[in-house]
């Protein structure tokens, strides 16, 4: 799997400083896994993203080039983007739908983020930026482990028709039968991409991300979930985002990522 490195923490209003120690954080801790649960020697090839801190809108651009890039490599293996805030996913989703128009979004969150209607969009509001400006087709994206959100929010998915699968539904019918739906649907779509922001995780698991919220997915189930994914041929690209460092408590939520990527490769 080829990682490319995205440490920009910028882009979550204050909130996030730390994030942009997560990419290397989260390699380091891949050292410690040695098989994946397939039974595979996880390889990767890093690569990193030339980054401005103080600048939003450089650091997009080059996020957009580098995924734009990576995407018209023909032999380009599945990539995985390694941030950093939820705000790369902006300028990341638009660089891999110039390549795959029409590309779906499969985003894992425990917020919409669809809040605010900001220039350039921040991680509270990246995904209604995507939508709105017609880069992400709102028929093909699934937000999966919704459990905060503002009305506003909730406004915007059920008028756009965005399907989500909240944490309410995921206990009522249980991961296996959501992942049954997500895979059903996925498949039929052209290349998609994958958006995982930790802290659709519950806290127990992820503590150390900017937004804890309770009563999210166990570890086990994350990483179900993740295994199911990884079966779509269809899904080409992949981001893990608002991972931080500084909050984390014995580098468990890095090392949840590790686990997740590996399980990916
Ligand atoms: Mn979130």
């Amino acid at each position: 799997m080829r990682i490319l490195k995205a440490p920009f923490s910028r882009g979550g209003m204050g909130k996030t400083e730390g994030c942009e120690k997560a990419p290397d954080k989260i390699i380091e801790q891949c050292k410690d896994l040695y098989l994946n649960e397939s039974g595979f020697v996880p390889s990767f090839e890093t690569k990193e993203i030339e980054i401005e801190q103080d600048n939003i809108e450089t650091t997009n651009k080059a996020i957009y080039e580098a995924v734009k890039k990576n995407s018209e490599d023909i032999i380009a293996p599945r990539t995985c983007l390694l941030g950093g805030d939820h705000s790369i996913t902006y300028a990341s989703f638009k660089g891999f739908a110039s390549r795959y128009n029409g590309a779906g979004l499969i985003v894992f969150d425990a917020h919409p983020d669809c809040e605010n209607d900001f220039s350039p969009p921040t991680h509270e509001d990246y995904l209604k930026v995507l939508i709105k400006e017609g880069t992400a087709d709102k028929n093909r994206v699934i937000l999966v482990g919704i459990r905060n959100w503002t009305g506003e929010e909730k406004e915007f998915l059920e008028q756009n028709g965005i399907k989500y699968f909240s944490m309410k539904q995921i206990m009522m019918h249980g991961i296996n039968d959501i992942m049954d739906t997500i895979t059903e649907t996925v498949r039929e779509w052209g290349e998609s991409y994958l958006s995982i922001d930790i802290d659709v995780c519950d806290p127990a698991f992820a503590p150390g991300t900017g937004y804890t919220e309770p009563g999210g997915l166990t570890a086990r189930e994350m990483i179900y979930a993740i295994q199911r994914l990884k079966l779509l041929k269809n899904i080409r690209m992949i981001d893990i985002v608002e991972v931080n460092p500084n909050k984390d408590i014995n580098d468990m939520t890095s090392k949840l990522a590790a686990k997740i990527m590996t399980e990916l490769a």
